[in-house]
């Protein structure tokens, strides 16, 4: 057998493997929701079609060629029982791209279709896009919103890596076409993590947007602003209000940004975000949660305190170390719900839980009373409660 030959079955095996291999809910967990043994999307999944050459006389040594080195941060759905993800996959030489991975039950044997999403673009070609939230809008389309990212004209010389990030918008039916329409704009100098609310508002668009002055540091801007459109063709909008701030010494002191689209559930609508704080050891990106008035999604109702999910054991560990981000949710109509996540800038996980379990998780978990001595005093009151059982 020649090295092509040998090096083919043993991958081929392996990709078999992992595609086979069974996923185990972690027990008994923490009452809110459940996390899983394995990932459920990473490089590895990646088709070999994608990364080798496999034709043995231009690659004898079937060489890698096109090495994937990430695959985080999905958006996903559920389209007639099947669970579909649009993840950003990370080539090894550092753009993303969109590439849509289905699953029968949404906890493993996740598998991409044959080649990645092809996205179109705009007159100002984009360098990088990444971060899909996708949006069954009752306009009837599926939207995804995106961070497309490109040089910064005002980069002083010789730096080459100031970026500015805008809101990039498609439209879809079946994930398969996309049309491309134009940027969002807004008044802001650098927008991430914008998402569409999946109902009109007074009849037009409502957006979450994230405002803020530079690429990494939200500086005067930051927090999970809303603002409304009149039309995605052309989406345009003014006034980005804040309605969830980032805070001081709080998990989300640094920035936050919204997750997924809410959830619409008979107490509210209710928000994964992710809320990022500055440590010795760089930035900490969490998950939590919060919920928003069903008549009027500018107000928050709920702020359950702290955060919901943060990275443990390997999730810690990856290309963006302590990270942990959101932009993928299922919920089905029988009331559960996945959460997908990525860890580390590197890897796709999912949670499960039920509406009924998050809605409690929110609305009756106490909020951050802000202080050391709040907190105290917060966690007596627990204590004395159970003692008095
Ligand atoms: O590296 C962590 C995350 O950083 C950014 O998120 P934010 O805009 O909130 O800082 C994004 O680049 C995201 O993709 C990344 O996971």
């Amino acid at each position: 057998m020649s090295v092509f030959e040998q090096r083919l079955a043993m991958l081929q095996a392996e990709h078999l493997q992992l595609h086979a291999k069974t996923n185990q809910a972690e027990l008994p967990g923490n009452g809110i929701f459940l996390r899983y043994r394995d990932p459920v999307l990473t490089a590895a999944h990646a088709p070999l079609t994608w990364r080798y050459d496999l034709n043995s006389h231009s690659n004898p040594y079937l060489m890698e060629r096109l090495g994937i080195n990430a695959v985080l941060n999905p958006g996903a759905i559920e389209l007639e029982g099947k669970y579909y993800l649009v993840a950003r996959v990370e080539g090894h030489d550092r753009k993303s791209f969109f590439a849509v991975a289905e699953s029968d039950n949404g906890v493993e044997g996740f598998q991409f279709w044959d080649k990645p999403c092809v996205i179109p673009e705009t007159d100002e070609p984009d360098t990088n896009i990444y971060d899909m939230r996708l949006t069954k809008h009752e306009d009837g389309w599926i939207y995804g919103l995106f961070c497309t990212e490109r040089k910064d004209p005002q980069a002083a010389p010789g730096d080459e890596s100031a970026a500015v990030a805008q809101c990039g918008i498609v439209r879809t039916k079946d994930l398969q076409s996309w049309e491309r329409l134009p940027d969002l704009k807004t008044n802001s100098a650098q927008q991430r993590n914008v998402v569409l609310h999946p109902e009109f508002i007074d009849g037009k668009y409502a957006l979450y947007t994230r405002p803020q002055d530079s690429f990494i540091e939200a500086g005067k801007g930051g927090g999970i602003g809303m603002a409304f459109a009149e039309s995605m063709d052309n989406c345009v909008v003014d006034v980005e209000h804040v309605i969830e701030p980032k805070q001081y010494h709080t998990i989300k002191e640094s920035k936050n940004g919204q997750g997924p689209a809410p959830l619409k559930t008979e107490q509210g609508w209710l928000h994964v975000g992710h809320g990022v704080r500055n440590t010795a050891a760089g930035l900490r990106y969490v998950l939590y949660c919060f919920m928003t008035d069903l008549n009027d999604p500018m107000k928050v109702t709920h702020r359950p305190s702290g955060y919901f999910l943060a990275p443990e054991g390997e999730e810690r560990v990856g290309d963006v170390s302590n990270v942990v981000f959101c932009n993928g949710m299922v919920a089905k109509d029988n009331g559960e719900v996945f959460i997908y996540y990525a860890s580390s800038d590197t890897r796709c996980h999912v949670l499960t839980t039920t509406i009924e379990q998050l809605v409690d998780y929110v609305v009756n978990t106490p909020e951050d009373p802000l202080t050391s001595a709040g907190c105290v005093a917060q966690r007596i009151a627990l204590i004395e409660s159970n003692q008095s059982l």
